[in-house]
Protein backbone atom coordinates (compact mmCIF):
# COMPACT_ATOMS: atom_id res chain seq x y z
CA UNK A 1 0.00 0.00 0.00
CA UNK A 2 0.88 3.54 -0.71
CA UNK A 3 2.30 5.86 2.15
CA UNK A 4 -0.53 8.67 2.46
CA UNK A 5 1.97 11.27 3.76
CA UNK A 6 0.62 14.91 2.99
CA UNK A 7 2.75 16.61 0.98
CA UNK A 8 2.77 20.77 1.93
CA UNK A 9 0.34 21.63 -1.15
CA UNK A 10 -2.19 18.61 -0.58
CA UNK A 11 -2.07 20.46 3.00
CA UNK A 12 -2.53 23.87 1.87
CA UNK A 13 -5.72 22.15 -0.32
CA UNK A 14 -7.42 20.97 2.33
CA UNK A 15 -7.14 23.53 4.32
CA UNK A 16 -8.32 25.63 1.14
CA UNK A 17 -11.36 23.34 0.80
CA UNK A 18 -12.34 23.49 4.22
CA UNK A 19 -12.52 27.01 4.75
CA UNK A 20 -14.16 27.59 1.41
CA UNK A 21 -16.59 25.07 3.28
CA UNK A 22 -17.32 26.94 6.12
CA UNK A 23 -17.67 30.04 4.04
CA UNK A 24 -20.89 28.05 2.11
CA UNK A 25 -22.15 26.86 5.28
CA UNK A 26 -22.32 30.02 7.20
CA UNK A 27 -23.99 31.90 3.95
CA UNK A 28 -26.62 28.60 4.02
CA UNK A 29 -26.77 29.33 7.86
CA UNK A 30 -27.97 32.59 7.04
CA UNK A 31 -30.71 31.65 4.51
CA UNK A 32 -32.26 29.09 7.32
CA UNK A 33 -33.00 32.12 9.45
CA UNK A 34 -33.99 34.01 6.48
CA UNK A 35 -36.47 31.47 5.68
CA UNK A 36 -37.38 30.88 9.79
CA UNK A 37 -37.88 34.43 10.51
CA UNK A 38 -40.02 34.80 7.16
CA UNK A 39 -42.65 32.06 8.43
CA UNK A 40 -41.83 29.97 5.28
CA UNK A 41 -40.85 26.80 6.86
CA UNK A 42 -43.33 24.21 7.41
CA UNK A 43 -43.57 22.54 10.82
CA UNK A 44 -41.10 19.83 12.03
CA UNK A 45 -41.48 16.29 10.58
CA UNK A 46 -39.26 13.15 10.87
CA UNK A 47 -37.75 12.12 7.74
CA UNK A 48 -35.13 9.65 6.58
CA UNK A 49 -31.45 10.76 4.67
CA UNK A 50 -32.79 8.81 1.12
CA UNK A 51 -28.99 10.26 -0.31
CA UNK A 52 -26.45 13.06 0.02
CA UNK A 53 -24.94 15.21 -2.19
CA UNK A 54 -22.33 17.60 -1.41
CA UNK A 55 -24.07 20.08 1.15
CA UNK A 56 -27.79 18.67 0.59
CA UNK A 57 -29.29 15.96 1.40
CA UNK A 58 -31.79 14.17 -0.32
CA UNK A 59 -34.92 13.67 2.73
CA UNK A 60 -38.09 11.05 2.29
CA UNK A 61 -40.70 12.81 4.70
CA UNK A 62 -43.59 11.03 6.60
CA UNK A 63 -45.58 11.21 3.53
CA UNK A 64 -43.26 9.46 1.41
CA UNK A 65 -41.90 12.36 -0.67
CA UNK A 66 -38.65 13.14 -0.98
CA UNK A 67 -37.01 16.94 -0.86
CA UNK A 68 -33.82 17.93 -1.22
CA UNK A 69 -32.76 19.60 2.17
CA UNK A 70 -30.00 21.86 3.33
CA UNK A 71 -28.61 21.22 6.72
CA UNK A 72 -27.94 23.16 10.06
CA UNK A 73 -23.89 23.48 10.18
CA UNK A 74 -23.74 22.64 13.56
CA UNK A 75 -25.58 19.14 12.53
CA UNK A 76 -22.29 17.43 12.29
CA UNK A 77 -22.72 15.55 9.04
CA UNK A 78 -25.71 13.31 7.77
CA UNK A 79 -25.28 10.06 5.52
CA UNK A 80 -27.79 8.06 3.73
CA UNK A 81 -29.74 6.26 6.50
CA UNK A 82 -30.16 8.90 9.44
CA UNK A 83 -33.29 9.50 10.59
CA UNK A 84 -33.48 13.17 11.04
CA UNK A 85 -36.26 15.56 12.31
CA UNK A 86 -37.01 18.44 8.85
CA UNK A 87 -39.23 21.28 7.96
CA UNK A 88 -40.66 21.52 4.70
CA UNK A 89 -39.84 25.12 2.88
CA UNK A 90 -40.98 25.68 -0.72
CA UNK A 91 -38.67 24.83 -3.22
CA UNK A 92 -36.39 22.64 -0.43
CA UNK A 93 -36.58 21.67 2.93
CA UNK A 94 -34.19 22.00 6.20
CA UNK A 95 -32.76 19.22 8.96
CA UNK A 96 -33.12 20.69 12.30
CA UNK A 97 -32.00 18.13 14.24
CA UNK A 98 -30.35 14.28 13.88
CA UNK A 99 -31.23 11.58 15.88
CA UNK A 100 -28.90 9.56 17.61
CA UNK A 101 -27.39 6.54 14.78
CA UNK A 102 -27.86 2.75 16.35
CA UNK A 103 -24.83 2.19 14.33
CA UNK A 104 -22.73 3.53 11.28
CA UNK A 105 -19.95 2.11 9.03
CA UNK A 106 -17.16 4.46 8.99
CA UNK A 107 -13.91 4.66 6.71
CA UNK A 108 -10.85 7.30 6.86
CA UNK A 109 -11.02 9.26 2.88
CA UNK A 110 -7.70 9.20 0.80
CA UNK A 111 -6.32 12.17 3.13
CA UNK A 112 -7.17 10.23 6.47
CA UNK A 113 -10.53 12.03 7.59
CA UNK A 114 -13.23 9.48 8.92
CA UNK A 115 -16.23 9.91 7.15
CA UNK A 116 -19.26 8.09 8.06
CA UNK A 117 -20.38 5.78 4.64
CA UNK A 118 -24.40 4.61 5.92
CA UNK A 119 -25.85 4.89 9.38
CA UNK A 120 -28.69 2.69 11.36
CA UNK A 121 -27.91 -0.76 9.36
CA UNK A 122 -28.69 -3.87 10.05
CA UNK A 123 -26.59 -5.83 7.65
CA UNK A 124 -23.68 -5.06 5.65
CA UNK A 125 -23.69 -7.20 2.09
CA UNK A 126 -20.11 -7.51 0.91
CA UNK A 127 -20.24 -8.64 -2.75
CA UNK A 128 -17.69 -10.09 -4.56
CA UNK A 129 -17.27 -11.89 -8.32
CA UNK A 130 -14.71 -13.24 -10.38
CA UNK A 131 -14.70 -10.30 -12.26
CA UNK A 132 -13.31 -8.01 -11.04
CA UNK A 133 -11.30 -10.17 -9.15
CA UNK A 134 -12.16 -10.82 -5.23
CA UNK A 135 -9.51 -10.31 -3.27
CA UNK A 136 -9.20 -11.95 -0.18
CA UNK A 137 -7.85 -9.10 1.82
CA UNK A 138 -10.66 -6.34 1.11
CA UNK A 139 -13.28 -9.00 1.84
CA UNK A 140 -10.99 -9.11 5.43
CA UNK A 141 -11.23 -5.54 6.04
CA UNK A 142 -14.65 -4.85 5.36
CA UNK A 143 -15.66 -8.05 7.64
CA UNK A 144 -13.47 -6.13 10.63
CA UNK A 145 -15.20 -2.69 9.45
CA UNK A 146 -18.54 -4.70 9.86
CA UNK A 147 -17.47 -6.70 13.36
CA UNK A 148 -16.03 -3.69 14.78
CA UNK A 149 -19.47 -1.46 14.11
CA UNK A 150 -21.60 -4.02 15.03
CA UNK A 151 -23.27 -4.66 11.28
CA UNK A 152 -24.09 -8.55 10.50
CA UNK A 153 -21.72 -9.09 7.07
CA UNK A 154 -23.38 -10.86 4.88
CA UNK A 155 -21.16 -12.51 1.66
CA UNK A 156 -22.45 -12.61 -1.75
CA UNK A 157 -20.73 -14.18 -4.89
CA UNK A 158 -22.60 -12.51 -7.44
CA UNK A 159 -21.83 -13.13 -11.49
CA UNK A 160 -21.99 -17.07 -10.61
CA UNK A 161 -22.74 -17.57 -14.68
CA UNK A 162 -19.30 -16.25 -14.94
CA UNK A 163 -17.85 -19.16 -12.62
CA UNK A 164 -16.00 -21.92 -14.86
CA UNK A 165 -13.68 -24.77 -14.60
CA UNK A 166 -10.85 -22.62 -14.50
CA UNK A 167 -11.69 -20.56 -11.42
CA UNK A 168 -14.38 -23.03 -9.75
CA UNK A 169 -12.16 -24.39 -7.28
CA UNK A 170 -10.69 -21.26 -6.09
CA UNK A 171 -14.46 -19.82 -5.10
CA UNK A 172 -15.69 -23.21 -3.41
CA UNK A 173 -12.61 -23.05 -1.35
CA UNK A 174 -13.60 -19.28 -0.51
CA UNK A 175 -17.07 -20.04 0.21
CA UNK A 176 -16.31 -22.89 2.06
CA UNK A 177 -12.98 -21.13 4.60
CA UNK A 178 -15.98 -18.32 5.00
CA UNK A 179 -18.94 -20.61 5.75
CA UNK A 180 -16.34 -22.54 8.43
CA UNK A 181 -15.58 -19.43 10.17
CA UNK A 182 -19.15 -18.81 10.54
CA UNK A 183 -20.04 -16.24 7.99
CA UNK A 184 -23.59 -16.39 5.62
CA UNK A 185 -21.86 -16.92 1.88
CA UNK A 186 -24.63 -16.13 -0.63
CA UNK A 187 -24.53 -17.24 -4.45
CA UNK A 188 -26.38 -15.32 -7.33
CA UNK A 189 -26.36 -13.67 -10.65
CA UNK A 190 -27.85 -10.69 -10.90
CA UNK A 191 -27.81 -11.21 -14.89
CA UNK A 192 -29.58 -14.73 -14.53
CA UNK A 193 -31.92 -13.60 -11.42
CA UNK A 194 -30.37 -16.78 -10.00
CA UNK A 195 -29.98 -17.34 -6.04
CA UNK A 196 -31.81 -13.52 -5.66
CA UNK A 197 -34.43 -15.34 -3.47
CA UNK A 198 -32.60 -16.26 -1.42
CA UNK A 199 -31.39 -12.95 -0.61
CA UNK A 200 -34.63 -11.13 -1.00
CA UNK A 201 -36.11 -13.66 2.08
CA UNK A 202 -33.47 -12.31 4.75
CA UNK A 203 -33.68 -8.70 3.86
CA UNK A 204 -36.61 -8.00 4.45
CA UNK A 205 -37.42 -5.88 7.34
CA UNK A 206 -34.04 -5.08 7.35
CA UNK A 207 -31.80 -2.63 6.33
CA UNK A 208 -29.09 -3.45 4.24
CA UNK A 209 -25.66 -2.03 2.76
CA UNK A 210 -24.45 -3.24 -0.12
CA UNK A 211 -20.22 -3.08 -0.49
CA UNK A 212 -17.41 -4.41 -2.73
CA UNK A 213 -15.16 -3.30 -5.54
CA UNK A 214 -16.57 -1.28 -8.28
CA UNK A 215 -17.75 -3.30 -10.96
CA UNK A 216 -19.02 -6.59 -8.68
CA UNK A 217 -22.56 -5.74 -9.33
CA UNK A 218 -23.76 -3.92 -6.53
CA UNK A 219 -26.39 -1.84 -8.19
CA UNK A 220 -27.42 -4.78 -10.68
CA UNK A 221 -28.07 -7.32 -7.69
CA UNK A 222 -30.44 -3.98 -6.16
CA UNK A 223 -32.15 -3.09 -9.62
CA UNK A 224 -33.15 -6.49 -10.08
CA UNK A 225 -34.82 -6.57 -6.71
CA UNK A 226 -36.01 -3.55 -7.04
CA UNK A 227 -37.46 -3.90 -10.82
CA UNK A 228 -39.17 -0.83 -10.51
CA UNK A 229 -36.26 1.72 -9.39
CA UNK A 230 -34.42 3.44 -12.11
CA UNK A 231 -30.85 2.68 -10.70
CA UNK A 232 -27.82 3.12 -12.85
CA UNK A 233 -25.41 -0.06 -13.55
CA UNK A 234 -22.23 0.47 -15.10
CA UNK A 235 -21.51 -0.66 -18.82
CA UNK A 236 -18.53 -2.78 -18.88
CA UNK A 237 -15.91 -0.55 -20.50
CA UNK A 238 -16.69 2.39 -17.88
CA UNK A 239 -16.01 -0.19 -15.51
CA UNK A 240 -12.62 -0.82 -17.24
CA UNK A 241 -9.13 -0.14 -16.26
CA UNK A 242 -10.31 3.96 -15.95
CA UNK A 243 -11.22 3.31 -12.47
CA UNK A 244 -14.45 5.21 -13.10
CA UNK A 245 -17.08 4.53 -10.87
CA UNK A 246 -20.58 3.86 -11.89
CA UNK A 247 -22.47 4.72 -8.26
CA UNK A 248 -21.09 8.31 -6.98
CA UNK A 249 -23.11 8.67 -3.76
CA UNK A 250 -25.06 6.08 -1.22
CA UNK A 251 -28.53 5.59 -2.01
CA UNK A 252 -31.40 3.91 -0.07
CA UNK A 253 -34.30 2.14 -1.85
CA UNK A 254 -37.36 0.69 0.11
CA UNK A 255 -38.82 -2.76 -0.61
CA UNK A 256 -42.38 -2.82 -1.22
CA UNK A 257 -42.83 -5.74 1.55
CA UNK A 258 -40.69 -3.62 4.10
CA UNK A 259 -36.61 -3.19 4.48
CA UNK A 260 -34.37 -0.87 2.98
CA UNK A 261 -31.36 -1.39 0.71
CA UNK A 262 -28.77 1.26 0.43
CA UNK A 263 -26.51 0.99 -3.12
CA UNK A 264 -22.61 2.66 -2.23
CA UNK A 265 -19.86 3.57 -4.27
CA UNK A 266 -17.26 0.77 -4.99
CA UNK A 267 -14.01 1.12 -3.91
CA UNK A 268 -10.69 -0.54 -4.49
CA UNK A 269 -9.23 -0.39 -0.80
CA UNK A 270 -10.96 0.07 2.56
CA UNK A 271 -8.37 1.88 4.68
CA UNK A 272 -8.20 0.71 8.15
CA UNK A 273 -6.18 3.21 9.44
CA UNK A 274 -7.70 4.47 12.20
CA UNK A 275 -7.89 1.59 13.89
CA UNK A 276 -5.56 0.27 16.69
CA UNK A 277 -3.86 -3.20 16.18
CA UNK A 278 -6.29 -4.69 18.62
CA UNK A 279 -9.50 -4.06 17.48
CA UNK A 280 -8.47 -5.63 14.04
CA UNK A 281 -7.79 -8.40 15.81
CA UNK A 282 -11.08 -8.27 17.36
CA UNK A 283 -12.39 -8.07 14.27
CA UNK A 284 -11.28 -11.18 13.00
CA UNK A 285 -13.67 -13.42 14.51
CA UNK A 286 -12.44 -16.83 15.06
CA UNK A 287 -9.08 -15.68 16.59
CA UNK A 288 -10.88 -14.70 19.37
CA UNK A 289 -10.20 -17.83 21.42
CA UNK A 290 -6.63 -17.31 21.06
CA UNK A 291 -6.04 -13.69 22.07
CA UNK A 292 -3.81 -13.22 25.52
CA UNK A 293 -3.19 -16.93 25.11
CA UNK A 294 0.44 -16.41 23.99
CA UNK A 295 3.10 -17.58 26.44
CA UNK A 296 4.66 -13.44 25.99
CA UNK A 297 1.75 -10.63 26.53
CA UNK A 298 3.72 -8.33 24.26
CA UNK A 299 3.91 -11.76 21.56
CA UNK A 300 3.65 -10.35 17.70
CA UNK A 301 2.90 -13.55 16.75
CA UNK A 302 5.77 -14.08 14.40
CA UNK A 303 8.31 -16.63 15.61
CA UNK A 304 7.68 -16.32 19.08
CA UNK A 305 7.62 -19.66 21.15
CA UNK A 306 4.34 -20.14 22.76
CA UNK A 307 2.09 -18.40 20.41
CA UNK A 308 -1.31 -19.68 20.63
CA UNK A 309 -1.61 -18.04 17.17
CA UNK A 310 0.83 -19.97 15.60
CA UNK A 311 -0.20 -22.91 17.43
CA UNK A 312 -4.20 -22.80 15.99
CA UNK A 313 -2.09 -21.81 12.38
CA UNK A 314 -0.67 -25.66 12.78
CA UNK A 315 -3.81 -27.23 14.29
CA UNK A 316 -6.10 -25.58 11.55
CA UNK A 317 -8.01 -23.61 13.30
CA UNK A 318 -6.90 -20.44 11.97
CA UNK A 319 -6.51 -20.54 8.21
CA UNK A 320 -3.35 -19.43 6.68
CA UNK A 321 -5.17 -16.66 4.12
CA UNK A 322 -7.00 -14.70 7.18
CA UNK A 323 -4.11 -14.76 9.03
CA UNK A 324 -1.72 -13.62 6.23
CA UNK A 325 -4.58 -11.02 5.69
CA UNK A 326 -4.66 -10.13 9.87
CA UNK A 327 -0.78 -9.37 9.40
CA UNK A 328 -1.01 -7.68 6.19
CA UNK A 329 -3.37 -5.39 7.73
CA UNK A 330 -1.40 -4.37 10.50
CA UNK A 331 1.52 -3.62 8.76
CA UNK A 332 -0.56 -0.85 6.90
CA UNK A 333 -1.40 0.96 9.83
CA UNK A 334 2.37 1.92 10.23
CA UNK A 335 2.72 2.80 6.99
CA UNK A 336 0.28 5.63 7.83
CA UNK A 337 1.93 9.00 9.26
CA UNK A 338 -1.32 10.79 9.30
CA UNK A 339 -4.35 9.38 10.85
CA UNK A 340 -7.80 10.94 11.83
CA UNK A 341 -7.30 12.46 15.45
N1 LIG B 1 -22.11 -11.68 -16.21
C1 LIG B 1 -22.64 -10.95 -15.26
N2 LIG B 1 -22.50 -9.61 -15.27
C2 LIG B 1 -23.07 -8.89 -14.30
C3 LIG B 1 -23.80 -9.50 -13.24
N3 LIG B 1 -24.21 -8.53 -12.40
C4 LIG B 1 -23.73 -7.36 -12.91
N4 LIG B 1 -23.06 -7.58 -14.06
C5 LIG B 1 -22.39 -6.55 -14.91
O1 LIG B 1 -21.33 -5.98 -14.19
C6 LIG B 1 -21.16 -4.59 -14.56
C7 LIG B 1 -21.10 -3.71 -13.33
O2 LIG B 1 -22.34 -3.75 -12.64
P1 LIG B 1 -22.79 -2.64 -11.57
O3 LIG B 1 -24.03 -3.15 -10.99
O4 LIG B 1 -22.79 -1.29 -12.15
O5 LIG B 1 -21.59 -2.74 -10.52
P2 LIG B 1 -21.41 -1.92 -9.15
O6 LIG B 1 -20.84 -2.87 -8.16
O7 LIG B 1 -22.67 -1.26 -8.78
O8 LIG B 1 -20.29 -0.85 -9.55
P3 LIG B 1 -20.05 0.64 -8.90
O9 LIG B 1 -21.33 1.35 -8.88
O10 LIG B 1 -19.04 1.26 -9.83
O11 LIG B 1 -19.46 0.41 -7.55
C8 LIG B 1 -22.33 -4.28 -15.48
O12 LIG B 1 -21.87 -4.33 -16.80
C9 LIG B 1 -23.33 -5.39 -15.21
O13 LIG B 1 -24.15 -5.66 -16.31
C10 LIG B 1 -23.95 -10.92 -13.25
O14 LIG B 1 -24.56 -11.56 -12.40
N5 LIG B 1 -23.35 -11.59 -14.28
MG1 LIG C 1 -23.15 0.73 -8.53
ZN1 LIG D 1 1.36 -14.88 19.66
Amino acid sequence: MAKRKLSKRQAWRINKIQQERNERASKKEDQIHHDLEGGDLGPEQSGQVISHFGTQVLVEGEDGTQTRCYMRANLGGLVTGDNVTWRCGKDQGVVVAKLDRQCELQRPSMYGELKSVAANIDFMIIVVAPEPHAHRNLIDRYLVAAEVSQIEPVLCLNKTDLVNDDNREHFETLIKDYQEIGYRFIQASAKTDGGLDELKTFLKDKISVFVGQSGVGKSSIISTLLPDEDIRVGGLREQSKTGRHTTTTATLFHFPSGGDLIDSPGIREFGLWHMEEHEILEGFKEFQPFIGMCKFRDCKHQAEPGCAFKKALKSGEISEGRFESFQQIVASLDDVSMRPK
